[in-house]
C-alpha cells in the first residue's frame, strides 16, 4: 500500500466517523515555544485549550512535522525520520477514550479491502499510563489481548508537547515485527522488534514549566475531555510496504537510488554505508520540505536546522565517495515523491532549487578550507594520545575554535568528522574559548561606540592637551581700562 493511499485511508475513515478534515497546516510552528510543528496537534492547541472554538468538535489531518531531537539516531534505527507525517483525529470535548480506542482498534483491523490497514490482532501491543483501568477495560472490550498490555509511569504514556500547552496520559499502539527483530515480552522488552505506530492521548490537563517528562506541572483539568491522536505515517508505511525501515518506503527510497547512482555503491552491502544512504535520504527530503515553506539557510534558528541537514546531507555523500554537487541529482528526486501529496511544492521548486545549490556551493568553499586543517588535527591527536597511552585522542578546543573562527566550520561539524574516526573534541575548552570571544567582541563593540560618540570632541581634546596660556589678568585688566 503506498504511503499516500495510507493516509487517504485514515482521514477518509474519519470523515466517515463525522471527522472535518483539515488540511496540514506549516512547518513553521503557529505555537511560540517549538521552532517547527512537531506533532499534529500543534495546529489545533488553541481548541484543546479552550482559547478558541474549533470549525467542528471532530477533525482529522494529516500533519507535516519536523523534529529534529533525535536527529543523531537517524539512519541508525529503524523509525527516527527529522520529517513525517502524522495522521491524527481530534475530539474537542466530544467523544473521549471509548470511542477513540474503539476507532484506532477498527481501522488497525479492519481487512485492507473493507478500508482498513488488516493488521493481525495478535501482532498489537499497547501500553496504558499507570492508572488507568478505564483504558485497559476498554481495550479489552475491543478484542485486544490482556497479555499484550503493559502498564508504563509518566515518562513514556503522559504526552506534553515539552513546553506549556495541553498535555494529558496517552496509550500507545505497537505492531510485534516477529522474533527475528527481538526478544519477547511487549514494547517494555524490545524497541526494535516492537514498533510503535499510533499513540491517543486523553488530552485534558494544561500543564506548563515542563522542566522533564517526568517533572511537569500539571496546571489543572482542561474544561475540555479533549481527544489528541497521532499516527505515524511513515511507521505504518515501512509495516504495510514489508519494508525494514521507513527509509525504505516508497516516499523516500529513490533518493537512495539516485545515491547509490552517483557513489557506485549498493545500499544493503555495508552498514556502515546504508547509515549515510539513509541519512541522505531522510535530510534531503526534510530540507525540502522545510524550505518548501519558506525556511531558508540561516545561521539561527529554523533556517540553522535546515543549513544542518543540507550539510549533514553533503557529508553523508562524501563519506559514500561522491565529490561532485549532489543537491541538483538528490532534490528533484524527493521532490517527484513530495509532490504527488504537495503539489504546492512545485510552484516554489525552482527558487528552492537555486537557494539549496547555493548552500551546497557555498557550504563546499567552506569544507575545502577547512578539512585539511582539520585532517591535520585529528592526525595530531591520534598521535598524541598514543605516546601519552590515552584511550581516546581529542581534538584540543583552540583548533576547534580555530577551524570554527577562521575557517566557518561549525563545532557540529568538526565533532561529527572527529567522531568519524573515533577521535573527540575537547567541547568545554572550545566553549570558554567561544565565550571569551563574544567577552572580546562585546567590548570591542562597545570601545567603537564610545568613539564614535566621542569622536566629534577629538579636536576640542587635541586643544586640551596643549599647555594653556593663561591670559586672564591681562584680559581682565585691558577689560578694566
Ligand atoms: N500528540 C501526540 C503525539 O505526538 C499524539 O504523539
Amino acid at each position: 500500500m503506498r504511503t499516500s493511499e495510507i493516509a487517504k485511508r485514515f482521514v477518509t475513515y474519519f470523515e466517515k466517523q463525522g471527522h472535518l478534515v483539515m488540511p496540514s497546516a506549516s512547518l513553521i510552528s503557529p505555537n511560540p515555544t517549538t521552532l517547527f510543528t512537531i506533532a499534529g496537534m500543534v495546529p489545533f492547541i488553541p481548541y484543546l485549550l479552550g482559547e478558541q472554538t474549533p470549525p467542528s468538535r471532530r477533525m482529522t489531518s494529516n500533519q507535516k512535522c519536523v523534529r529534529t531531537l533525535d536527529i543523531d539516531e537517524v539512519g541508525k534505527t529503524t523509525r527516527h525520520g527529522t520529517f513525517f507525517q502524522m495522521l491524527g483525529n481530534f475530539s474537542i470535548g466530544d467523544y473521549f477514550k471509548k470511542e477513540a480506542i474503539h476507532y484506532a482498534w477498527d481501522l488497525l483491523t479492519s481487512p485492507q479491502d473493507q478500508g482498513g490497514y488488516g493488521f493481525e490482532k495478535d501482532k498489537l501491543w499497547v501500553t496504558t499510563y499507570t492508572d488507568d483501568e478505564e483504558a485497559r477495560s476498554l481495550w479489552k472490550t475491543e478484542g485486544m489481548d490482556p497479555e499484550h498490555m503493559q502498564v508504563l509511569g509518566m515518562e513514556d504514556n503522559f504526552w506534553t508537547t515539552g513546553g506549556p500547552g495541553p498535555g494529558g496520559p496517552c496509550t500507545e499502539i505497537y505492531v510485534d515485527r516477529g522474533p527475528e527483530y527481538g526478544p519477547d515480552g511487549g514494547p517494555i522488552a524490545s524497541e526494535s522488534r516492537y514498533i510503535e505506530i499510533w499513540d491517543l492521548v486523553f488530552e485534558n490537563f494544561e500543564v506548563d514549566n515542563v522542566k522533564s517528562k517526568t517533572n511537569l506541572h500539571i496546571v489543572g483539568e482542561l474544561a475540555n475531555k479533549n481527544i489528541d491522536t497521532g499516527m505515524g505515517l511513515e511507521r505504518v508505511a515501512y509495516l504495510l510496504q514489508g519494508k525494514q525501515n521507513i527509509y525504505e518506503t516508497d516516499e523516500i527510497f529513490p533518493v537512495i537510488e539516485e545515491a547509490e547512482r552517483l557513489s557506485g555503491r549498493k545500499y544493503g552491502d555495508d552498514p556502515e554505508d546504508d547509515v549515510r544512504f539513509r541519512v541522505v535520504a531522510d535530510h534531503v527530503r526534510s530540507a525540502l520540505m522545510i524550505m518548501g515553506d519558506g525556511v531558508r539557510p540561516s545561521n539561527e534558528g529554523r533556517g540553522y536546522v535546515l543549513r544542518r541537514l543540507i550539510r549533514r546531507s553533503i557529508r553523508a555523500m562524501k563519506m559514500l565517495g561522491v565529490e561532485q554537487e549532489v543537491f541538483p541529482h538528490l532534490l528533484p528526486v524527493s521532490e517527484a515523491q513530495m509532490k504527488l501529496s504537495y503539489p504546492e511544492l512545485e510552484s516554489s521548486f525552482a527558487e528552492v532549487s537555486e537557494t539549496a545549490f547555493g548552500e551546497e556551493a557555498a557550504f563546499r568553499r567552506t569544507l575545502d578550507q577547512g578539512s585539511t586543517i582539520l585532517d591535520v588535527a585529528i592526525s595530531q591527536a591520534k598521535k598524541d594520545a598514543s605516546e601519552k597511552g590515552q584511550e581516546q585522542p581529542v581534538v584540543s578546543g583552540k583548533e576547534a575554535f580555530t577551524l570554527h573562527d577562521t575557517y566557518g566550520f561549525p563545532i557540529e561539524l568538526t565533532t561529527e568528522i572527529a567522531r568519524e574516526q573515533g577521535v573527540g573534541v575537547d567541547d568545554r575548552s572550545f566553549r570558554e574559548l567561544m565565550a571569551e570571544q563574544k567577552q572580546r567582541a562585546r567590548a570591542d563593540a562597545l570601545k567603537k561606540r564610545h568613539n564614535v560618540d566621542l569622536s566629534v570632541y577629538d579636536d576640542a581634546k587635541k586643544a586640551l592637551a596643549k599647555p594653556i596660556e593663561f591670559t586672564g589678568y591681562k584680559e581682565f585688566s585691558s577689560r578694566g581700562t
